[in-house]
């Protein structure tokens, strides 16, 4: 485990680490993030740093929620309200799209 911060190297004497990144205060950006890697040997010869590319993706699905007045004169014009809808996993909201679907049975 390891939370990286960016431009910080983490030595390890394994040759896997896991990406924590703080769940609650930064995780890191939507978008393609570069990981470098340098080793050394049992002699201490150093290695060229070798870089991978990691897409960091938004891939939980944002939540719908609708609000009107529960009561409206006939032919009068109301509002539906979506400000409450809400995203998660880095992303944000950003298009409605709305349907009247037909009376209640
Ligand atoms: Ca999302």
């Amino acid at each position: 485990m390891a939370i990286f911060i960016q431009g910080t190297a983490i030595t390890t004497t394994t040759p896997t680490i896991s990406v924590d990144p703080p769940a609650s205060t930064a995780p890191l950006p939507i978008g393609k993030q570069i990981f470098q890697l340098v080793v050394v040997d049992d002699s201490g010869n150093v290695s060229q740093p070798a870089t991978v590319t990691v897409t960091i993706a938004d891939q939980t699905a944002p939540t719908a929620v609708i609000n009107a007045p529960q009561v409206v004169a006939s032919g009068a014009s109301f509002t539906l309200d979506g400000s409450k809808s809400f995203d998660l996993g880095g992303g944000k909201v950003v298009k409605y799209i709305w349907t009247y679907v037909g009376p209640s049975t």
